[in-house]
């Protein structure tokens, strides 16, 4: 049935429904199945995503006053573009915020599952100045951690870090060795995204050696350690238990942890419960999972762009973004964009400029095969390092130990910093050098030459 008639208005003009500030809208890649028009699916995807099905329901004239209309359609390009009003989104009743899991169960929702509908993926999407308004934003944000870690509160710069390796396996006592070696060297150090409370290193016996092992760090370093604690849970109440149990721990420095949610598999309810009940905690947003729908080899749901750009709205302090090319995971280096979107107070995305209005700004957290060799390219093609970076083979797989490893991935930052030639550099930082002979392949692949260079035989 074709509901075009009501469900698309290609008179409209994406300029006047900005301007009007009433619509959130979302720019999709669409596909048509196989005998089907593309307006008429469109306009199907539109009925679906707002106040119809796919047959003409009963309706009074208010009703199609909250219609999302399709606005506009390219079929060439499988460009499709929804208005989408804000009277449509769900709202708290305890505090009349909006909640992401109405934008997404709206935009992202039954849509994804129609029998016209090959495929569409939503690329970028357009706020509002009022649903900026309405969502919750970080409540903390890198110059938090800057402030904590004795840095200048603007431009602090790089964040040297890691993850617990193996990523399971060991238990309490061996953990928080490891815990101990890196922060001897290195800033910062989350747990694997899976490490939680195994039977075989149950938190409330590896978090109280942890806690010690920072302590002895910071004394023995004196500088300030951070330790992103795995608070991921089904429960809401589990959660919670496990985020209060760990800052008791923690004590004193409790301002010292941040709290990790694998918030793609986890979900909004539990990123927003994190971000409500603990304001006080840098929000670090582990995105596991997520490549199921955003690896450009799926043409459903949604970009690593638009998934980062959500964190934002849900109050992530920091959110993996990918290594653009230079680690292990798939991306390349326009993925700069999913950096600039979460940590500037404008952009302009793959369609829409979008402002933030002052909301606090998402860190850019860089992990997945990361090490020392892989830094100073990266830095040069993000523009700066005000990021947070997680090296677990990268520091942990040093020749010489994963402090040597937190020392090398420093003393990329300031080779990147300085625009020194890396080979030039590693003559004089020997962590630096010696990560040449820890990741041969990576020093073959990157400096070819190195080892006559440096001097290096085996
Ligand atoms: C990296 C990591 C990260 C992924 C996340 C891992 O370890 O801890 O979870 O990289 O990917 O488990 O693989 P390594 P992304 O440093 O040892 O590779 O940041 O792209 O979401
Ligand atoms: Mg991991």
């Amino acid at each position: 049935m074709d509901q075009s008639s009501r469900y698309a208005d290609l008179s409209l003009k994406e300029e006047d429904l900005i301007a009007g500030g009433n619509h959130i809208l979302c720019a999709y890649k669409m596909k048509p199945a196989a005998g089907y028009g593309y307006l008429e699916t469109a306009a199907h995807f539109a009925a679906e995503s707002s106040t119809g099905t796919n047959v003409e329901a009963t309706t009074d004239e208010f009703t199609k006053g909250v219609d999302a209309l399709v606005y506009h359609i390219d079929e060439e390009t499988e460009e499709m573009r929804i208005a989408y009003p804000l009277e449509l989104f769900d709202r708290n009743v305890t505090d009349g915020r909006m909640m992401l899991v109405s934008f997404l169960t709206l935009t992202i929702g039954n849509n994804q599952g129609m029998g016209d509908v090959e495929y569409a993926k939503m690329y970028d999407f357009y706020m509002p100045r009022r649903a900026i308004e309405l969502f919750d934003g970080p409540a903390k944000d890198i110059s938090d951690l800057w402030r904590i870690l004795g840095r200048p509160i603007k431009d602090g710069g790089y964040i040297a870090g890691t993850i617990i390796k193996p990523k399971l396996g060991l238990r309490p006592e061996p953990f928080a060795e490891a815990a101990y070696q890196f922060w001897l060297g290195g800033d910062f150090i989350k747990n694997d995204e899976p490490q939680g409370n195994q039977v075989f290193c149950p938190m409330k016996k590896v978090i109280p050696l942890v806690v010690d092992a920072m302590k002895r760090a910071q004394d023995e370093t004196g500088q300030a350690k951070l330790f992103s604690a795995n608070i991921t849970a089904d429960s809401h109440a589990e959660m919670i238990a496990r985020g209060e149990y760990i800052l008791e721990q923690f004590g004193e420095f409790a301002d010292h942890v941040a709290f990790l949610v694998d918030g793609y598999v986890g979900g909004p309810g539990m990123v927003t419960t994190a971000r409500r009940w603990f304001p006080n905690q840098y929000l670090h947003y582990h995105r596991a999972g997520h490549g199921a729908v955003t690896s450009p080899q799926s043409k459903r749901g949604y970009t690593a762009y638009v998934l980062a750009k959500m964190s934002r709205l849900q109050g992530a302090s920091g959110i993996h973004v990918g290594t653009m090319g230079y680690g292990k995971m798939e991306g390349s280096k326009d993925d700069r964009n999913i950096a600039y979107i979460i940590e500037r107070d404008e952009f302009q995305g793959p369609v829409y400029y979008q402002k933030w209005y002052g909301m606090k700004p998402t860190t850019p957290i860089i992990s997945g095969g990361m090490n020392a060799l892989r830094l100073p390219g990266f830095f040069e093609n993000l523009g700066h390092a005000n990021v947070i970076n997680t090296a677990g083979g990268g520091s942990y797989g040093h020749i010489d130990s994963p402090a040597a490893g937190a020392i090398s991935l420093r003393q990329a930052y300031e080779c990147w910093k300085a625009g020194a030639d890396p080979i030039e550099w590693a003559k004089e930082h020997r962590e630096f050098a010696r990560a040449f002979e820890s990741f041969p392949h990576d020093a073959d692949r990157l400096y070819p030459g190195w080892r006559e260079k440096l001097g290096v035989h085996k």
